[in-house]
């Protein structure tokens, strides 16, 4: 491997790339990333997702490929499937999903026929596109019925109408999961609610599986679901792809559904990088780090609140905040990102539950504090975020103040280095 040529070959050959590129590592560094589904990666992952595993083929599975060559490939496929196994307490896994959205499509895939029912929760109250959206294709081949969260100071998801909605509808999969949902989850309604007509039971765990690895938060599995869901580049620190774990029984089916029914040949450079990153989830460390995560979240959520700022859910039980610019400050949240950019804190607009506003110029905004704990920043480091957010949220019209902020920002990022810069 020889990462250094490599990136030699690249600035001297397409210096424009090779420009941008430096220029995300630099915005990276200066600032503070708040997106909750992002994280910074380990340099153990480049290595391998930079790796000549770009140029194989390896469609099939370990010991059943279409393509000869696979010695090496079946090694670290194999490897990524136990260790997956392993952390996640699961009967089978399937490493190959490219990405979130195609790996929810292969459940779909694999116990749906056109026209099926699949319980699911609302966008605005923290669902995903892929949970049956009318704008993405799966709602579109499939019946998706929506459930919602309470209008309470929780925002928790009421088990009887989960039980009303199941017997009323019929769903053949109830899926649980979300993300834009600061709170924890009762698996065991859902499971309720899906035996009530013989349903899978799903979970998108992509926002938080890391938790789930860590110990900080619940394991599906532990209430009998069936399936589980993750992509591996938010709390798992992996490369960009995702899994599917599941009982041993639906093993068949879901492997499929994968391949050959939706994808073709693996990208196994990410599934090396796969590999690598939950090698690292397996280290007790990792148990430390997603508490962490949870820890700051809660501390970033009080300060907020404490500036006033009016979240949804009034806090938090993840890694994730949701927060009504509107209410707080006037401010939509396409306006509330573009502040926080100026001052170098990166976050996303969010509508929030039954938004009266457009997705483009949503409510509120969504932050988390993944990348943050990765650098080594602890509860008393939100206190200072939280308080500079709300500032330049409330003086947005000064741009002498922003500036003053971001210079801070940034002097106060040169102390937490990003791993693998
Ligand atoms: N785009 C991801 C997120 O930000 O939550 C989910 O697809």
């Amino acid at each position: 491997m020889d990462f250094i040529k490599n990136e030699k070959a690249l600035r001297e050959n397409d210096p424009e790339i090779y420009n941008a590129i430096l220029g995300e590592e630099n915005r990276e560094k200066k600032g503070i990333e708040l997106i909750p589904s992002e994280n910074y990666t380990y340099p153990e992952v480049f290595a391998a997702n930079g790796s000549i595993l770009t140029n194989k083929y390896s469609e099939g599975y370990p010991g059943r490929r279409y393509y000869g060559g696979q010695q090496f490939t079946d090694i670290i496929e194999s490897i990524a499937i136990e260790r997956a196994k392993k952390l996640f307490r699961a009967e089978h896994a399937n490493v190959q999903p490219l990405s979130g959205s195609p790996m929810n499509q292969a459940v779909y895939f694999a116990f749906l026929k056109p026209g099926d029912t699949v319980l699911s929760m609302d966008l605005s109250h923290g669902g995903h596109l892929t949970h049956g959206h009318p704008v993405s294709h799966m709602g579109k081949i499939f019946n998706f019925v929506r459930y919602k969260t309470q209008p309470d100071n929780e925002g928790k998801i009421d088990a009887q109408e989960l039980i009303r909605l199941a017997r009323e509808y019929k769903p053949k999969i109830v899926l649980c999961g979300y993300t834009s949902y600061p709170r924890d989850l009762n698996y065991e309604d859902f499971k309720k609610a899906a035996d009530e007509v013989g349903a899978i039971t799903m979970c998108d765990a992509s926002h938080y599986s890391g938790w789930i690895a860590g110990g900080a938060m619940n394991n599906p599995f532990d209430y009998g679901f069936d399936v589980m869901t993750t992509t591996t580049h938010k709390s798992l620190r992996g490369p960009r792809g995702g899994m599917i774990l599941c009982k041993a029984q639906h093993a068949k089916k879901i492997d499929n559904a994968v391949f050959p029914g939706l994808q073709g040949g693996p990208h196994m450079h990410t599934i090396a990088g796969i590999a690598v990153a939950l090698g690292k989830a397996l280290e007790p460390e990792f148990q430390d780090y997603a508490r962490q995560v949870l820890k700051n979240a809660k501390a970033l959520a009080q300060a907020l609140i404490d500036n006033g700022m009016k979240l949804v859910t009034n806090g938090t039980d993840n890694h994730m905040i949701v927060a009504d610019t509107v209410a707080s400050f006037h401010i939509n949240g396409t306006e509330a990102e573009i502040v926080l950019d100026k001052v170098a804190i990166t976050t996303n607009k969010q509508i929030i539950p039954d938004d009266p506003n457009p997705p483009m110029k949503p409510s509120g905004i969504r932050l988390g504090t993944p990348c943050a704990t990765t650098r080594g920043m602890k509860e008393e480091h939100m206190q200072k975020i939280g308080k500079w957010m709300a500032d330049a949220l409330k003086n947005h019209q000064d741009e002498n103040f922003l500036s003053q902020i971001k210079q801070e920002v940034e002097a106060f990022c040169e102390q937490f280095p990003v791993p693998g810069l």
